[in-house]
This record gives structure tokens, sequence and C-alpha cells, in this order.
């Protein structure tokens, strides 16, 4: 963007950062760079650009100028100093903790996450010597008690996928950060739209932006960013030579084609999301509604205190528990069953049996993931017809009930 507007909002930014459509043959949108390989003038420039000498492309899963602008909206609209592309969220997870740890470290990670990271710390870092501790960071006292020297990164979702738990960032990433430890939060469900984890004290933050980032449900991806120093390592090292997690630059140009509609697309999820959750509050099927707009919310003060909005995620218990959540599902018309979120279209999904599966049933236990538990995403449609969908399928649970 030119020097003007001096202070842009979120939405500009979102829509113009980083691109002079005057230097690009006046194209209102960026190009798409098809190039795995970027030719040097000479061998010098090519060997200087190894070296680190010289800056400029090497090779796509190094760099590419499309992603590249991606990277500095993202950075920019998280008010961080660098940002880096990955394949997906869990390449952008992978890239960056494979990048920070090393084996006799600890990692201690909030006890509720979304069920690949859960996998990737016990069955990847685990194995690899490197402590995983779940503990309840809803709860700061306990991070006080357990957090050492040894400790390098502390991690966590808020809210947690899929039990909307909410941790508070500031006051975690102030007592790691005494203790001298990274901290990274997964801002996935807010998107920095909703929630800047670094304003309020957090080194880095990590995305699928398979989800409300690009917003369509077309593609998968994902981001990190934090400091220049360490982006850089996970490009050169995490990226590089581990995950090898690239985006291609036909994604990353539909991502930032999501990104064009992001500030308008959370306020409709939000809006849809709250209405939705006072519904089924009120109704006399539903047990209990995890929404951080609701004042029933246990942390309803948190989530005023460092969300800007609530969001577009929800997750419920009905009365009849899992079998009354599964038919309720069964009985949907318009809403998707499918997991992910952040799309077009609303989705229902069932963590115990889909997205959290990698949970042992024991583990939900400790983890606080109910198996009665369902989540909806919150899409953009009609929020009447939304509730009409809603509806007809609880009365056919009352029906079968009354019938049962
Ligand atoms: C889902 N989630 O919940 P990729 N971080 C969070 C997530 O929810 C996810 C990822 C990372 C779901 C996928 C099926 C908080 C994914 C991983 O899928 O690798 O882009 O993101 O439904």
């Amino acid at each position: 963007m030119s020097n003007f507007p001096k202070q842009p909002g979120f939405a500009t930014r979102a829509i113009h950062h980083g691109y002079q459509s005057q230097d690009n043959h006046g194209a209102l949108n960026p190009s798409i760079c098809m190039s795995s390989t970027f030719a040097f003038d000479d061998a010098e420039q090519g060997g200087a650009r190894f070296a680190g000498e010289q800056s400029g492309y090497i090779y796509s899963r190094l760099g590419n100028p499309t992603n590249s602008l991606l990277e500095a909206r993202l950075a920019v609209l998280e008010g961080a100093e660098a940002g880096l592309s990955t394949g997906s969220g869990m390449g952008a997870i992978t890239s960056l903790l494979w990048t920070l740890l090393l084996p006799g470290d600890e990692i201690i990670v909030d006890k509720t996450l979304y069920g690949c990271t859960f996998s990737f710390f016990n069955h990847g870092l685990a194995r690899q010597g490197i402590q995983v501790r779940h503990i309840d960071l809803t709860n700061p006292d306990e991070l006080q008690r357990v957090i050492s020297s040894r400790t390098k990164v502390v991690y966590f979702e808020t809210p947690a996928n899929p039990n909307m738990r909410l941790v508070d960032i500031a006051i975690v990433s102030d007592m790691a950060k005494k203790a001298g430890a990274w901290v990274v939060v997964d801002n996935t469900y807010c998107t920095p739209y909703l929630q800047r984890p670094i304003a309020l004290g957090a080194d880095f933050v990590v995305h699928s932006a398979t989800k409300y980032l690009n917003g369509h449900g077309d593609l998968i991806a994902g981001a990190v960013v934090g400091p220049q120093e360490q982006i850089d390592q996970v490009r050169l090292f995490g990226v590089k030579d581990m995950t090898g997690s690239v985006l291609s630059a036909q994604d990353a140009y539909l991502v930032m084609r999501g990104l064009k509609t992001l500030a308008i697309r959370m306020e409709r999820h939000t809006s849809n999301a709250q209405i939705i959750a006072e519904y089924l509050l009120a109704h006399p099927l539903v047990e209990i509604v995890y929404y951080p707009g609701l004042e029933s919310f246990d942390q309803y003060q948190l989530a005023s205190k460092q969300m800007s909005l609530p969001g577009g995620m929800l997750a419920f218990e009905l009365l009849g528990g899992m079998s009354d959540g599964i038919r309720f599902m069964n009985n949907l018309q318009l809403i998707k069953r499918a997991v992910s979120l952040g799309d077009a279209e609303t989705l229902a999904q069932h963590p115990a049996s889909m997205t959290h599966s990698t949970y042992t049933p024991e583990q939900r236990q400790q983890h606080l993931i109910s198996d009665g538990l369902i989540r909806l995403s919150a899409g953009l449609e009609e929020v009447d017809d939304l509730l009409e969908d809603i509806e007809q399928s609880l009365d056919m649970l009352a029906t079968h009930r009354c019938v049962a």
C-alpha cells in the first residue's frame, strides 16, 4: 500500500497490504507466480543467495512471490514481524515445533487440543524425547506450579477445539515470558479479526488457513507468524528440511482472495452463531451450550476481555446425550455433516467420533472432551434457514422420544 491512509484499518490491510497495482501493469489482483525455481543472473548470484548473503528467490520450497505477499499480509494482520505460509495447519504447527524444540526440552500444552495436534504431540514430539506436559491452562496457577527453566514452549488454542475453553493469553504469556519460554497460540478459531495474541504477549501464532482465513472450503493451508529471526529458521529448517510443508502459489492466491472478505465474513459468522447459540440455550432438549457470546458461558468475562467478537464456533450437548446428538446430526437437512470449520456452509460434527477420535475414550475424559458434544461451525447462510433446520431436527428428536 502507498503511504495513504496513514493507519489503514483491518479490512483495508487485508485487501491492499503489500501490493501496488501501478507496479503490476495496473492489475487489481496480484499474479500467481507459477514457478518452482528461479534463474540466477550468474553463478555468483546463486551462490550468494544460497549463502544468505543476498536476498532473492531460489526455489519455491523456500519462498515464492505470491506466498511472500500472503505472508506479509498475515503478519501485518496479526501484528507480527514476519509470516510463513505452509501446506496445511498441521504443517505450520509441526514446522514451528520441530524448529523450536530439541530432545530433552519440555513443552507445556493445554488439556484440550484439536485431535491431530494432540496426536502430533503424543506420537511425534513425545517419541523424540521431548517431554509433553498437558495441564489445565484455563487455571494459570497450574502453569505457575509446573513451569521451569526446562520449559521451552507453552502452547494452546483459545477457544479450544472442540469444547470452547478459553485461556487468558495475557496472563499465560506473562508467566511464560518470566520463565524464558516461547508462547504459541493457535488462533484458527478467531482469526486476527477477533483476537490478536501477539499484542497480548504471545510470541507465535499458528493458523489452519484452511478455515476462516480462506473461508471457502476449497483448499488446505496453514501459516505461522512471529519474530523475524525465528520465522527465518522455521522457513530454513522446519519447512525446507524437516516437513517440506509448502503452500502452492495458487492456493496462496486463493487464501488472499479469502482474506479480502474476512472482516465481513467474521461479522456474519458471529451474528449467526450468536442467534443459534441463544436459540439452543432456550430449547428444552438442550442441556448446555458453549459459546463465548452467552452470558451463561462460564468464561464470558475473559471472552469479552480478549476477543473483540465471540466468533462463529459453538458446541452443545443434548439432554439425550450422545445418541440424541447423533440423531440430531442425522436429521439435519441444510446443515452439512462435515468436519472442518469457517466455511460459508454451516457444518456440524461429532468430535468424539470424528475430529477428536485420535484421543482414546479415557484420554477424551481426561482432556474434557465429552462424548455427547456436537460442534457447529456457523456459516454465512440466512440465519432463519439455519434455525428452521435446527428446529426441525430437534422436533424429530422430540417425536422419537414420545414414540420410544
Ligand atoms: C477440524 N481442524 O477441527 P489443517 N488447528 C486447529 C484446527 O481446528 C485444525 C488444525 C489446526 C479440523 C480439521 C478437520 C485449531 C483442523 C489443522 O487441517 O492441517 O489445515 O489444520 O474440523
